[in-house]
């Protein structure tokens, strides 16, 4: 009993270990203070969600937990989200934790905000070699992101991601000690000004974020120079309200542009039911190709590459004594294999170490 629950502690001691929450917003460069479980819906600790289907997705744990006060800012306005690791102005996220940072926003709601509500005004990825949360660390853990100039005024959630790649060559639904991990934070943001134009995305993380999309299940180590942002297109700020459009607006690639398509329509026919949007999104997978007039282009060849690669490794692991490609080899607490069978063990933090190309 005594070891077992120190087994458990040093687990929980390497789960929390490099993870990271949002702490305050400023607006136009001034502090709105400590927001946490205020004008943030914090959740209770700083692990990342990783099952897709799963509504902490959106807002985290404590998602639905309407906060005691709102953020105000103009449209137009400068907002900068702080990010903390245990501390205020410490190192933020550890530097394993590559990945972009995405924003989007939602008519306010007291739920959890796991429906078709969501759009995408901001979004940055991977620029040559150096990742956005690569920027993020460097700025102190400041991320600004502008709100839309023609945003209508009112009450709204606002929810910005980190999404942590280091061990995203394998998909969750396949290997559930690995997949990407997201960090989403929900703030309560009242929008003053005489902006006219209504969010019209609609979009549905539950939906819309799939296992067989290349920016979920990515091989950060394969030396790519791209990479696709999940999610929609960022939002032209030009919507009406009523939906329309927003299909070629926002198309993007493959599972997206189907899913906002699908959404949109179920919407538009009935009030969202899940099972209704879900099978609109099968329906649509064989996308009419009009839809699809992305300005990214898609990596179907280094998604097809992760995805083999995840497979060979999950059906390697556990059987040979030593761990494979980008696997865990080592740090506090973990009990598995400690050599490589390709690569080298790198030590990225005293919980994390991974075999890495030599
Ligand atoms: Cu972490």
């Amino acid at each position: 009993m005594h070891f077992n629950t120190l087994a458990v502690a040093a687990t929980l001691a390497a789960t929390v270990s490099a993870h990271t929450r949002v702490y305050s917003i400023w607006v136009n460069g001034v502090d709105q203070g400590d927001g946490r479980s205020t004008y943030i819906r914090s959740p209770p600790s700083n692990s990342p969600v990783k099952d897709l289907s799963s509504a902490d997705l959106v807002c985290n744990v404590n998602g639905g937990t309407p906060g005691s006060a709102f953020v105000t800012a103009a449209a137009g306005d400068t907002l900068t989200f702080e990010w903390y690791h245990d501390n205020r102005g410490d190192d933020i996220i550890d530097g394993s934790h590559k990945g972009p940072i995405i924003t989007y926003i939602a008519p306010y709601t007291e739920t959890n905000g796991a429906s078709a509500i969501w759009t995408k005004i901001d979004e940055e990825g991977l620029s040559g070699s150096t990742w956005a949360v690569d920027n993020l660390k460097s700025n102190n853990g400041k991320k600004d992101v502008k709100i839309p100039s023609t945003l209508a005024a009112g009450k709204y959630l606002i929810r910005t991601e980190i999404i942590a790649l280091h061990e995203a060559d394998a998909a969750f639904n396949v290997n559930s000690a690995r997949g990407a991990q997201f960090y989403p934070s929900c703030a309560q943001l009242e929008v003053t000004g005489s902006g006219t134009a209504t969010p019209d995305e609609n979009f549905d993380f539950n939906t819309g974020y799939t296992y067989s999309d290349p920016g979920v299940v990515y091989n950060l180590y394969a030396g790519s120079t791209t990479y696709t942002i999940p999610g929609p297109e960022v939002w032209t700020g030009s919507g009406s309200g009523s939906g329309s459009g927003s299909a070629t607006t926002t198309a993007k690639a493959s599972s997206a542009v189907a899913t906002s398509a699908a959404t949109s329509a179920a919407t538009s026919v009935a009030s969202v039911a899940t099972s209704a949007v879900s099978s609109a999104t099968q329906v649509a997978t064989s996308a009419p190709t009009t839809l699809v007039t992305s300005t990214k282009a898609a990596s179907p060849t280094s998604a097809a590459t992760s995805t083999s690669a995840a497979a060979a490794q999950t059906s390697s692991s556990g059987s040979t004594g030593a761990a494979a490609l980008y696997q865990q080899c080592g740090g506090r607490g973990f009990t598995g294999p400690t050599t490589c069978a390709t690569g080298t063990c790198k030590q990225w933090n005293e919980w994390y170490f991974q075999c890495v190309s030599a």
